[in-house]
């Protein structure tokens, strides 16, 4: 595009209104549905003009969608990419058509670091050592079935996703210094409510003694308490559960004692992006990563938390 009286490059109309692109994952989760308000709201809040389209989850939309954006110009371009490898290509042809890409949420393996100029979003690895630390620090409660044993079966999120490989990585590297605590079973449930279900019906048939279950999200823990349920067993009791995002229905979950702990992802990344895209297109200098705060929640922090959570 022209340069345009605000200095920046694309398809801002003269008024000087940011274009901004955004491609989302999808909508397969409570987590997914409020990081996508936020942004909407946020760009709505800022004056940017927003663009937005959701993948379903497959690589191959998103990248059509970022592609399109291209083709429209527009000022700045921002995603969550759904899985960490295949990106290089298509950021290449942002980069070439001069347009900034700040990712969001999840990150990018890549070599090449000009192809983004900031990553906005949370530390997966301390999600899951946090998660860990809960486990180890009450191992004392969690052999519920006393064999000597804490076998927890993990429910992992889509299959190449930051969010899955980094909460597997913490979480393991925190319980292996507790050698009664082992993962005797994993599997991806794709992070949504249904895909935890299946799996979770499936480990109550393959796995004996199951004591705890680690989700890496709360919608696959609330489909593995469907499964627990159906099975006529009672879940935070017979089987303790540890989730990781702290959204609305997991927290209530947590309060009801159907969950035993959750450690919070923050979706609300929505302000801090459009301020980002402001400052890259003013050329003003940007963090190369920005980590989000948030924290962890017992069952007494969810009841106490519930009625002033955002989502
Ligand atoms: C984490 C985000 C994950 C959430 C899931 O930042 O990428 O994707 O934990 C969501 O709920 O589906
Ligand atoms: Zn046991």
């Amino acid at each position: 595009g022209t340069l345009s009286a605000c200095g920046g490059d694309g398809a801002s109309a003269d008024d000087g209104t940011i274009t901004m692109g955004f491609a989302q994952v999808g909508a397969e989760s409570g987590w997914r549905t409020a990081n996508s308000a936020s942004i909407q709201d946020s760009a709505e809040e800022a004056g940017i003009d927003l663009k937005f389209t959701d993948a379903q989850q497959k690589q191959e939309n998103q990248i059509k969608a970022i592609r399109s954006y291209i083709q429209q110009d527009v000022d700045v371009i921002s995603f969550s990419p759904v899985v960490e490898t295949g990106w290089d290509a298509v950021l290449q042809e942002a980069k070439r058509a001069g347009i900034p890409v700040i990712l969001t949420d999840r990150a990018v393996d890549t070599e090449d670091e000009s192809l983004y100029v900031s990553f906005l979003g949370s530390d997966f690895v301390a999600e899951g050592e946090k998660a860990g630390q809960w486990l180890v620090d009450n191992a004392g409660d969690m052999d519920v079935d006393g064999d000597g044993d804490i076998n927890v079966v993990e429910l992992q999120g889509t299959t190449g996703a930051a969010p899955a490989i980094d909460r597997k990585e913490g979480f393991e590297s925190v319980i292996e210094s507790d050698p009664t605590i082992s993962i005797g079973a994993s599997q991806t449930g794709d992070f949504t409510r249904d895909g935890g279900k299946q799996v979770m019906e499936a480990f109550l048939q393959s796995e004996d003694g199951i004591d705890v279950v680690y989700a890496h999200n709360d919608d696959m823990g609330l489909g593995a308490i469907e499964a627990i349920e159906a099975a006529g067993l009672v879940p935070g009791e017979d089987i303790k559960i540890i989730t990781i995002d702290a959204v609305k229905d997991g927290m209530t979950a947590l309060a009801d004692g159907k969950i035993n702990y959750i450690v919070e992802c923050n979706p609300l990344l929505g302000p801090q992006l459009m301020d980002l895209a402001q400052k890259v297109i003013d050329g003003e200098e940007v963090p190369r990563r920005v980590v989000t705060e948030e924290t962890t929640f017992t069952q007494e922090q969810a009841a106490e938390a519930l009625p002033t959570r955002e989502y």
